[in-house]
C-alpha cells in the first residue's frame, strides 16, 4: 500500500508543493488511514489553538488531520490549515447512522468555507467492512454531495483497517489536482463503490 501510494506521488505531483487536510468525526478512522499510507512519521501535536493535529509529510505533500464535530467555537482556528488547500478527504464512520446528520453539517460547514471553496473533495465512506454499514451511495446521501454545485468530488467505500479503497480515492484525488493543475477548474460528481 504506501509503496503504491509513494509510487503514485511520485508520478502525478514531482515537486509541485500541495496540502492536503483530512477531517471526519472522531472514530471516523482517520489515524488508522494516516499509518495505514505508511508515508513516513506522524507527529501529533496539541498545539495552543486547542486541537490535536496530526500531520504527515510526504515529499512535497503535506497531510494534516484533526477530528471535528461540536467545537463551533473552533472553527475559526481551522482557516490556519484551510489555507492554500488542494485536497479535503473527508472520512466517514458508515456505521455511524446516529450521526450523519452531525457528520454532514460539519462537511457542510467545512465545504462553504471561504478558504476551501477551491478545494476538491474525497469522501471516504469507512468501515465498509463492518455488517449494516451504510453504502457509499447511502453516505453520499447523508452528506448531501449530490446537491453540491461547482465542486469536483468523490466518493469511495473504504476498509482503512485492510487498506481496501484508500489507493483508489487516492489516485482519483492525484489525478484530478494534476487535471486541474494542468486545464483549470471542472466540477462533477463521481461514485465508486
Ligand atoms: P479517528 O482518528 O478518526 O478518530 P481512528 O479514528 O483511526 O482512531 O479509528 C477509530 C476506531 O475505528 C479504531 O478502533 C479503528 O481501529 C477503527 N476503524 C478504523 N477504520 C476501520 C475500518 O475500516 N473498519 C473497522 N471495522 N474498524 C475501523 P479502536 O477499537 O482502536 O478504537
Ligand atoms: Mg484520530
Amino acid at each position: 500500500m504506501g509503496q503504491v501510494f509513494r509510487k503514485l506521488f511520485d508520478t502525478f505531483f514531482g515537486s509541485s508543493e500541495m496540502r492536503v487536510v483530512m477531517l471526519g468525526l472522531d472514530a471516523a478512522g482517520k489515524t488508522t488511514i494516516l499509518y495505514k499510507l505508511h508515508i513516513g512519521e506522524v507527529l501529533s501535536t496539541v498545539p495552543t489553538i486547542g486541537f490535536n493535529v496530526e500531520k504527515v509529510q510526504y515529499k512535497n505533500v503535506v497531510f494534516t488531520v484533526w477530528d471535528v464535530g461540536g467545537q463551533e467555537k473552533l472553527r475559526p482556528l481551522w482557516r490556519h490549515y484551510f489555507n492554500n488547500t488542494d485536497g479535503l478527504i473527508y472520512v466517514v464512520d458508515s456505521l455511524d447512522r446516529e450521526r450523519i446528520g452531525q457528520a454532514k453539517q460539519e462537511f457542510q460547514a467545512i465545504i462553504n468555507d471561504p478558504f476551501m471553496l477551491n478545494s476538491v473533495i474525497l469522501v471516504f465512506a469507512n468501515k465498509q467492512d463492518l455488517r449494516g454499514a451504510m453504502t457509499a451511495m447511502e453516505v453520499c446521501e447523508g452528506l448531501g454531495l449530490f446537491q453540491l454545485r461547482n465542486r469536483k468530488w468523490h466518493i469511495q467505500g473504504t476498509c482503512a483497517l485492510k487498506g481496501d479503497g484508500l489507493y483508489e480515492g487516492l489516485d482519483w484525488l492525484a489525478s484530478t489536482l494534476k487535471e486541474i493543475k494542468a486545464a483549470g477548474y471542472s466540477s462533477t460528481g463521481t461514485l465508486s463503490f
